[in-house]
């Protein structure tokens, strides 16, 4: 497949400033007409030619300035059409079967209605359009179809008129006012019911706001009503964001690739980040979907009125919208929490990508598939990187850049570069070597080394960013650090700094540390790199208990245990180290499992052992397994060692009662945790404890969380919990898939055979996203199941490539990266998963989706 390269771009010959779109809709057959201005770019090459950008579609007819031509012709899916003049209309007839779309990109059905998803390339599978997101255009949209099948039909912009046809049809006009590209059309047409509110702007703006499902769901939409309301209110006074138009749709969607779709005025959501309530919702669910009906809402700004200029831009809308909706979260619940969340997410999904063979700078230089895009690099590192301009910057400047870049840049397709800029113009900071950050790939290490003499400490510090696929040679990075020495004596320290390291080595000086201060450094994560420096135990314990910056707290624990269990799969550790590296971590342990101060939100964070794949990490090669049983045994120990402790903290929150407050949040969050680390020191109690909190359950959060302990075990308790849940919450698919996964994501010993057998089961579907993921994906991150020894896991997930590749390549293609991972892998394993990504790329017939992730795994 063709490679397109960022350095190739060129804007568009053809620009298309208005499109009519009139659809006859049915399920099965439906009919676009479409109508183009079209109109020559001043700025293009001057090009004769009109490519009009198609996937699997033919024209049944096509017209320019009213009359039918012949003389068109395909180049691949592509249309192709001479024009002489300066300014032409062209209509391009075309047919769809919106119920044979399994790949849910284009115009599909879902559960008995109709739904487009166009984000990147699904607008050239509905009409032929130049499909690229520097072509904006002014919308009106006409559809009709039968009013029983269809009584709702909404798309984008506003309502402009509605009215009844004949034989049982209806049709409704919409007309949006704004400017998009192809990529944030949409249109929804079934049966649908709102939940309904209005939202005043600041500008006085009366919006009207309606949730959208399926009759039957409409009990579980007010939190995300709420929290749509509630990211109004804050972009408006935060980044001074004003919506701007008089209605905003939210539509559920039971088939869906991804989480939610930022359509202009129409945003389509995947089911699990709208439907909540208490009883089929857990605490973590609450807070997606108050995060992702956020992110959606914040791309009216920071993606539709400023668009990307081409999809090597995609970090433009999505580095900035996820910061933006961390920071709307943080600013809804626990700062500190949610920053650790935050940097827990980026070490489990974006440091694996960004050392393993599909790293790509957050501006990617060339693709095949922009799908395989959308990563958490692209997300999550964007991100970071944004983070640390408003770091540098302080809040303040920083949103003078955030003003500066809308104003200057709105109804734009913009660029990187443009952002960069803005913020540069605006807040006043020197960025010129803070662009590597766009161009260089690899997670950056920091070596730290700190030396005191007479009350003068010495921070030295070095900086390397490996190489990467295509990248062998990096040129350092500014890296701002937030550092502060503490006091041993006192547990206090004399004032942060905020230090930025430039250059491959330099050393900061600080007066008045004292004889022997402890470094805290990167704090609050202020930088997206991995510190590396020996430390003793006793100074990670001092700071997991001593550290006011609570991410620091959280990341001196966390050092504390990396350190131990990297040891001790690595280089091996004998009995009495062991032992010695336990106590320290069961002395720290402990304080936070009784410390009364701590409150239990952040507790819950203190006590979450780093996982498996943050742990491979730190190691060049690594074998699962010995990772797997090192960790399962401090968890064990620690069960053991603190088992009165735990059951006492257990009793505690066990008897706080429901509501949605941080504190009885808290409590369930720690909750779970207790049980967690109950059961792995004593099955037979985690059983007891475990089956009586799932009867108690008066919430999905403590009954999920006893039923994912439960699943683990090899006890009665088990069966008769998961056949109760199975039953409970028939037909509620997002909990379905809830007991789906907890089973694929067990430790169970038979785990395997477990995957296998809901593999066929009758609730399973290949067609569904959402159910395919809660097998497969939680198989794929379960270290037991994915790293049988036997190479089991790794054919189960590769023959779930090969099968779910012809269905549904976006989402089949996201399950490569895993076996991808098999050169970091021990010889005997890698050679297995090495050999499964061969037996895909020996499938003739490979989707570009999949052709591109397994052969740069490979590679
Ligand atoms: N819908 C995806 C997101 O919001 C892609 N734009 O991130
Ligand atoms: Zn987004």
């Amino acid at each position: 497949p063709p490679v397109i390269r960022r350095e190739d771009y060129l804007p568009p010959a053809w620009l298309v400033p208005e499109i009519a779109l009139d659809f006859a809709l049915g399920l099965d057959a439906t009919t676009v007409v479409s109508r183009l201005s079209v109109r020559r770019n001043p700025a293009g090459n001057g090009a004769q030619t009109l490519r009009l950008n198609g996937d699997q579609i033919s024209p049944v007819a096509v017209h320019v300035d009213g009359e039918a031509i012949n003389d068109w012709r395909m180049d691949g899916p592509d249309l192709l059409i001479e024009l002489s003049g300066e300014a032409h209309e062209v209509r391009v007839e075309t047919a769809l079967v919106p119920s044979g779309n399994s790949q849910l990109m284009g115009l599909y059905a879902s559960n008995g209605m109709l739904c487009t998803q166009c984000e990147a390339e699904g607008f050239r599978r509905i009409t032929f359009f130049p499909d690229r997101p520097d072509v904006l255009s002014t919308y009106s949209v006409r559809m009709a179809g039968a009013k029983a099948t269809f009584p709702i039909l909404l798309a984008n912009g506003n309502c402009t008129a509605q009215g009844e046809g004949e034989n049982g049809t209806h049709w409704a006009e919409w007309h949006d006012p704004w400017p998009k590209p192809s990529y944030l059309f949409a249109l929804v047409a079934g049966e649908l019911i709102a939940n309904h509110a209005t939202f005043t702007t600041m500008g006085g703006r009366t919006v009207d706001l309606n949730v959208w499902v399926r009759p039957g769901d409409e009990g579980r939409t007010q939190h995300a009503l709420d929290s749509l309301i509630a990211s109004m209110k804050w972009d408006e006074e935060t980044f001074g964001r004003e919506y701007d138009l008089d209605l905003f749709n939210i539509v559920a969607v039971s088939d869906f690739n991804m989480g939610a779709m930022e359509n202009k005025g129409l945003n389509v959501f995947n089911t699990r980040y709208v439907l909540a309530d208490p009883e089929t919702a857990t605490d973590a669910d609450y807070d997606a979907i108050e995060g992702v009906i956020g992110h959606e809402y914040f791309h009216n700004w920071s993606g539709n009125r400023i668009t990307c200029r081409d999809w090597f831009q995609l970090s433009l809308k999505e580095g900035f919208t996820v910061l933006r909706d961390q920071l709307f979260s943080a600013a809804m619940g626990s700062e500190p929490v949610k920053r650790i969340e935050d940097v827990r997410v980026l070490r489990i999904a974006q440091f694996p990508e960004d050392s393993g063979p599909l790293a790509h700078p957050i501006r990617p230089d060339s693709y095949q598939e922009i799908s395989n895009f959308y990563t958490a690099t692209v997300y999550n590192k964007g991100a970071e990187v944004i983070r640390m301009m408003r770091t540098m910057a302080g809040e303040e400047r920083f949103r003078q850049g955030t003003d500066l870049y809308f104003e200057r840049h709105d109804g734009e397709a913009a660029t990187c570069e443009d952002f960069v800029k803005a913020i540069e113009d605006g807040a006043g900071l020197d960025l010129t070597q803070f662009r590597l950050w766009y161009s260089q790939a690899g997670t950056p290490q920091v070596s730290a080394s700190l030396k005191v003499e007479n009350g003068t400490a010495v921070l030295s510090l070095r900086q390397s960013v490996p190489a990467t696929p295509g990248q062998p040679e990096k040129q350092p990075m500014p890296i701002p650090l937030r550092v502060a020495l503490f006091d041993r004596a006192s547990g206090t320290h004399g004032g942060e700094s905020l230090i930025v390291l430039d250059k491959a080595e330099d050393s900061f000086t600080f007066d008045g540390a004292g004889h022997d201060p402890i470094l805290s450094i990167n704090r609050g994560f202020s930088a997206p790199v991995s510190i590396e420096m020996a430390r003793p135990d006793a100074d990670l314990v001092f700071l997991a208990a001593h550290d006011d910056d609570p991410f620091a707290r959280y990341e001196a624990m966390q050092s504390l245990v990396v350190q131990h269990l990297v040891a001790a799969v690595g280089s091996g550790l004998n009995e009495a180290q062991r032992e010695a590296g336990r106590e320290a971590i069961g002395e720290a342990f402990g304080a936070i499992v009784t410390d009364p101060e701590l409150d239990d939100l952040m507790r819950g964070e203190l006590l979450l052992l780093p996982a498996e794949s943050y742990l491979a990490e730190q190691l060049l090669v690594s074998d699962p397994g010995a990772i797997h049983a090192e960790r399962e045994g401090l968890k064990a120990w620690l069960g053991r060692k603190l088992g009165g402790e735990l059951r006492a903290l257990h009793d505690r929150v066990s008897a706080v009662p429901y509501s949605r407050e941080a504190a009885a949040r808290g409590a369930r969050k720690v909750k779970t945790q207790a049980l967690v680390y109950i059961a792995a020191g004593d099955p037979a109690e985690g059983a007891r404890r475990g089956y009586a909190q799932y009867q108690a359950a008066s919430c999905m959060t403590d009954r999920q969380g006893a039923l994912m302990v439960l699943a683990s075990l090899d006890c009665p308790e088990r069966e008769l919990a998961l056949a109760d849940f199975l039953a409970r919450y028939e037909g509620n698919a997002l909990v379905i898939d809830k007991w789906f996964s907890l089973q694929a994501g067990s430790l169970h010993p038979r785990v395997l055979d477990h995957i296998k057998a809901l593999a066929s089961h009758p609730e399973f579907r290949m067609s569904n996203p959402n159910r395919v993921r809660s097998l497969y994906m939680a198989a794929a991150m379960n270290p037991v199941a994915f790293h049988d020894p036997d190479g089991e896991g790794y054919r189960m997930i590769g023959d779930l490539i090969r099968r779910l590749d012809p269905i549904n390549p976006q989402t089949a293609a996201r399950f490569v990266a895993s076996l991808g991972r098999w050169r970091r892998v021990e010889p005997q394993r890698a050679a297995l998963m090495r050999a499964e990504l061969e037996r895909i790329a020996a499938q003739a017939d490979l989707s570009r989706d999949v052709r591109e992730q397994v052969t740069k795994s490979l590679g």
